[in-house]
């Protein structure tokens, strides 16, 4: 297939203003929008920061057998800025590496290893990983196997909500990949005739699995699909906490004004291979100016210059954010794994199923 003469990953720059239909998300008035917790999302950034790069070591030292770790390193302004502009009802349904988002959302560390570790007592029962782990008490409805699958998902998620009447809203994460299944234009689509309370968050790094950008995707600007769904779109720089938070801020506004859903795309980078221990294509020039962007130095930058922190707290933050992950991994360890005989428990349905289809007849 002829691909077009494209850098990897080399996309159009970061400005949120760079494209017309960015300034046109409608609804909320950003002035009266609160500010950005920025001292809490910087903790809540590193603490998945630290989490996933204890996972690699984890998973490196053989201790235990468990999932791959597919990272999040480099994009978790944006499950965490997401995570923070969301209400207490509304629902997330993550993408396969979105983590952050759950830390932000109030998944406890203990509840994250259990999920990553598969324990039977975590919310995916032992059956899945973290990477498919939906945590319904903490309103993340979970994701699948079947890339994008949660798209359409999260339009029925948002229907559901609005029929409840209690003004809350669906949130849907997805990669740049994941964009290009027919399932995502099914589930903007009818967002868009439906108005649906749903802000579509798309997790865009310019790869997929070990395909770049111009493999999947014939346009510089993902964006500006959502005229073609009649919703507005919007580019930000997903490795700016504070924007990703008050882009999310503004959309979810809009969607609980009843003007139905907004596409956001978030620029990234994804700093670790799709998969812990893959090898990756891009180029050591390209991993090092996107390395230049990282969303947590940038956050903390942002603490100290507006003066919500010292060097030295943010420095002690670290310490203490370490010693929590290990003890949770520890306390982890200890919880019981699934035992095959409960294997079948959440495949077959309980009781006589045989017995009621024939009744049903
Ligand atoms: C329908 C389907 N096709 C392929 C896969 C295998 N797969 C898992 S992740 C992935 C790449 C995802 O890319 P993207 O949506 O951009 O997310 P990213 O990994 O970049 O975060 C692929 C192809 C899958 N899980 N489901
Ligand atoms: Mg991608």
């Amino acid at each position: 297939m002829a691909q077009p003469d494209r850098e990897v990953g080399g996309r159009a720059q970061l400005t949120s203003d760079s494209n017309p239909i960015s300034r046109a998300v409608a609804g909320g008035d950003p002035a009266q929008a609160p500010s950005p917790p920025l001292r809490e999302m910087y903790r809540t950034l590193l603490l998945a920061r630290l989490f996933d790069e204890a996972q690699i070591r984890f998973y490196k030292s053989g201790k235990e057998k468990m999932e791959s770790v597919h990272s999040y390193i480099g994009q978790e302004a944006i499950g965490v800025g997401i995570g923070y502009a969301m209400a207490a009802g509304d629902q997330l349904l993550p993408s396969l590496r979105s983590r952050p988002a759950f830390f932000a959302r109030g998944v406890p560390l203990l509840v994250q290893w259990a999920g990553v570790l598969g324990r039977a007592d975590s919310p995916g029962r032992g059956l899945t990983g973290s990477r498919h782990m939906a945590a319904l008490q903490y309103g993340i409805v979970g994701t699948t196997g079947i890339l994008g699958a949660q798209i359409p998902v999260a339009t029925g998620v948002a229907m559901a909500l609005e029929a409840r009447g209690a003004g809350d809203c669906a949130v849907c994460l997805f990669g740049d990949g994941a964009a290009n299944r027919g399932d995502c234009h099914e589930g903007m689509n009818m967002a868009a005739i439906y108005r649906a309370p749903v802000v579509f968050v798309c997790e865009s790094n310019g790869v997929a699995e070990s395909q770049e950008w111009s493999s999947y995707m014939p346009i510089d600007d993902l964006s500006v699909r959502a005229q073609a769904y009649g919703m507005p779109g919007i580019r930000i720089d997903g490795n700016d906490i504070a924007a990703v938070y008050e882009a999310a801020q503004q959309a979810l506004a809009r969607a609980r004004e009843g003007k139905g859903p907004t596409l956001i795309v978030a620029d990234t980078c994804r700093l670790h291979a799709h998969v812990e221990g893959l090898p990756d294509f891009r180029t050591a020039e390209f991993m090092k100016t996107w390395a230049g962007r990282d969303p947590l130095p940038r956050a903390r930058a942002a603490v100290l210059e507006a003066g919500l922190a010292s060097e030295r707290e943010l420095d002690e933050l670290r310490v203490s954010l370490d010693l929590e992950i290990e003890q949770a991994l520890a306390a982890a360890r200890e919880l019981p794994v699934l035992e095959a005989e409960g294997l079948e428990r959440y495949v077959f349905h309980e009781g006589d199923a045989t017995t009621t289809i024939r009744e049903d007849r």
